[in-house]
């Protein structure tokens, strides 16, 4: 059967395994042939293409529903489900959405990026099932690193040991982005790769088999007895202290496997865990060989396997930031770094690589990262740096109030991809300032280029307090020259004006003195100033500043309710400071999905040309009042 004729999951519900596999083959090649010209999540979706086929096969979607766990392996769920003629899209702004998505399939039940919900979810939807008196199935797709988030572990604790139709997927690829971490990756290939284990079977049937006489019988005869064995060295041990029946492990690349073990669960009466096992990146060579690198992936040659881009490899904040914080451990072994599971990410990997018993990824637990981090910085024998996304750091809030800031801990939080994020609605990092502005005794820094992010990383430790530095996934220059220490709350003067106070935040900055070139051009004279710290403000030089500016412009790439523009006119309301205009430039009050960087600043209004023509307005209607 060709792909284009597959318009709902009816379609595949007549085809044999063999079919089947061959219809594996071909979503195959459609996910690397799109996701060489678009990028996107490439090696957890071509190690689940068998799965989400059985799965479709054997299951009713939607009535039965699929969650899957972040969502970022659901592509040959997409393409079965009505999307294959938009698969083109994937990523594309106004395209498909690189992860699950109500607004694009009924097929679709949550739109997800974040991990450790499924469960949560899959249980939620397994209770009003159940109190609406339905049968539907309801089935949590899981990847192994899942199970490292707290969430799932709590999830797990609260699954009824008679809930009926709850069949939780494991996909177990051994991997999270990085090799997965900790003792549940021990408990899941215990019985598969550890060598222990194996020996030991090998060991009871040959001794077994030696006893004269009755040997081989009786060998037979205990196979019973072996596998009870058996479940004390697997993980179904594991499972089934949380009333999970465990099921596997099953090679995630048989499909009759596969269908033939999900249609004898349809008749099962409890819970149930199928343990899967799948390999990232098959079906392409350089994926399989590097699964970090292939993890998620840019635009590339299909033939060499090479990364497409053009020329050299620029530096961005994040791999600045992976550069000096080395740098200074390598000055500083008190130094320690803490990762929930972005450890390529965030350009840890030298790091882990010189020092391993410095570097921490502690799995996909962003609010254990954070009570560790705090601890681990208690006695002040240690700089503890803790490097997380800002859309995962909102997983941690009380973690932060309760556990760092509440106990006037120093931690430094390195706050990555701080801004607009090309995956859409569940990656943007535009609330930190929110909630980070919120707790008394932090201090919140954005540099406007790499020079002043290597300043920030080294002078943070000397301010005393939790203190966090935000910045973007964006290109930046390295900067030349000796590197100065930056006061706590100090901002400084980019360009001195008349008519005009541009504040820009970070690499808004950028943006604020295009738009005084621009301005001058018009006879517009305006002053920028970089704040460098959104908290404390540099109240002194604001206050001298206001003496002598009426009209003051904001720009930031932050949720425009709470960042920066508010901590401001908070600023002037309490400082009773009358007669300025102020306007705030950020991200509106609205759910922004993906798209380019670039597409999404034009969405929201940050570029020069949209701020320019808004303060030529209120200039020009100033003058004519
Ligand atoms: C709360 C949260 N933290 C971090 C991430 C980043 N992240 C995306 S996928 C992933 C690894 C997921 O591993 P696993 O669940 O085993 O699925 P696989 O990619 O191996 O298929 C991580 C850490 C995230 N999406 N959500």
């Amino acid at each position: 059967m060709i792909l284009e004729a597959i318009k709902t999951p009816q379609d595949i519900k007549e085809l044999s395994p063999l079919k089947l596999a061959k219809l594996a083959e071909k979503i195959r090649e459609k996910i690397i042939s799109v996701l060489s010209t678009n990028g996107g999540h490439l090696g957890s979706n071509l190690g689940t293409v068998e799965l989400i086929l059985s799965l479709h096969k054997v299951f009713d979607s939607p009535k039965d529903k699929f969650i899957f766990d972040v969502s970022h392996q659901a592509y040959t769920h997409k393409i079965l489900t009505g999307r294959n003629s938009q698969f083109e899209t994937l990523g594309k702004m106004g395209g498909l959405s690189g992860f699950t998505h109500p607004a694009e399939s009924p097929h679709d039940h949550f739109h997800l990026g974040h991990a450790g919900t499924a469960l949560s979810q899959g249980l939620g939807l397994a209770h009003t099932r159940d109190l609406n008196g339905e049968s539907n199935y309801i089935l949590p797709i899981i990847g192994d690193a899942t199970l490292t988030c707290g969430m799932s572990l709590e999830a797990l604790n609260n699954i009824p040991p008679n809930l009926k139709h709850f069949i939780v997927v494991l996909n177990d690829n051994a991997m999270s982005i990085s090799k997965n971490v900790g003792v549940i990756t021990n408990i899941l290939s215990r019985l598969i790769s550890n060598p222990t284990t194996h020996k030991l079977h090998e060991g009871i049937h040959a001794l077994i088999s030696k006893i004269p006489g009755f040997g081989k019988n009786l060998s037979r005869h205990t196979q019973k007895a072996v596998s009870s064995l058996k479940n004390l060295v697997s993980p179904a041990a594991f499972f089934e202290l949380y009333g999970l029946h465990y099921i596997g492990p099953i090679d995630g690349h048989d499909i009759k496997k596969l269908v033939d073990t999900f249609n004898d669960l349809k008749s099962t009466a409890w819970p149930v865990i199928v343990h899967v096992l799948t390999q990232k990146g098959r079906g392409l060579e350089p994926a399989v060989k590097s699964p970090v690198t292939w993890h998620g992936v840019k635009p590339f040659d299909r033939v060499t396997g090479k990364f497409l881009g053009s020329g050299p490899k620029k530096e961005t904040f994040p791999s600045l930031f992976g550069k000096e914080i080395l740098k200074m451990a390598e000055e500083d072994p008190s130094l320690v770094a803490v990762t929930p599971a972005m450890l390529a990410g965030s350009c840890l990997d030298p790091f882990i690589e010189k020092f391993p018993t410095r570097c921490l990824d502690v799995g996909i637990a962003e609010g254990h990262s954070v009570t560790f981090a705090g601890a681990l910085a208690l006695d002040g024998s240690k700089k503890v740096v803790a490097s997380i996304y800002a859309t995962f750091l909102q997983r941690a809030l009380d973690n932060l109030f309760h556990d760092v800031c509440l106990q006037e801990i120093p931690v430094l939080f390195a706050i990555d991809r701080a801004g607009l994020a090309p995956y859409g609605g569940t990656h943007h990092g535009i609330y930190d300032i929110s909630f980070l502005n919120a707790m008394p005794n932090m201090v919140i820094a954005q540099p406007r280029n790499g020079k002043l992010l290597r300043e920030l990383l080294r002078s943070a430790f000397h301010y005393g307090k939790p203190c966090a530095i935000r910045y973007p996934n964006v290109a930046t220059e390295e900067g030349e020259g000796a590197l100065s220490f930056r006061p706590e709350g100090k901002a400084e003067v980019l360009r001195e004006g008349s008519d005009l106070l541009i504040l820009g935040v970070g690499q808004m900055n950028e943006l604020a003195l295009e738009l005084h070139q621009r301005l001058k051009a018009r006879g517009i004279e305006a002053t920028v100033v970089d704040p460098i710290f959104v908290k404390p403000l540099d109240q002194a030089l604001f206050k001298e500043l206001l003496s002598r500016h009426q009209t003051v412009v904001t720009i930031e790439e932050h949720s425009v309710q709470s960042g920066f523009g508010a901590i401001f006119n908070h600023f002037l309301m309490s400082h009773k400071i009358q007669g300025i205009s102020v306007f705030n430039f950020g991200i509106p009050e609205q759910f922004i999905g993906h798209g380019s960087h670039g597409e999404l600043l034009h969405l929201v209004g940050l570029t020069a040309d949209k701020i320019e023509e808004a303060i030529v307005k209120v200039c020009t209607t100033a003058e004519t009042r």
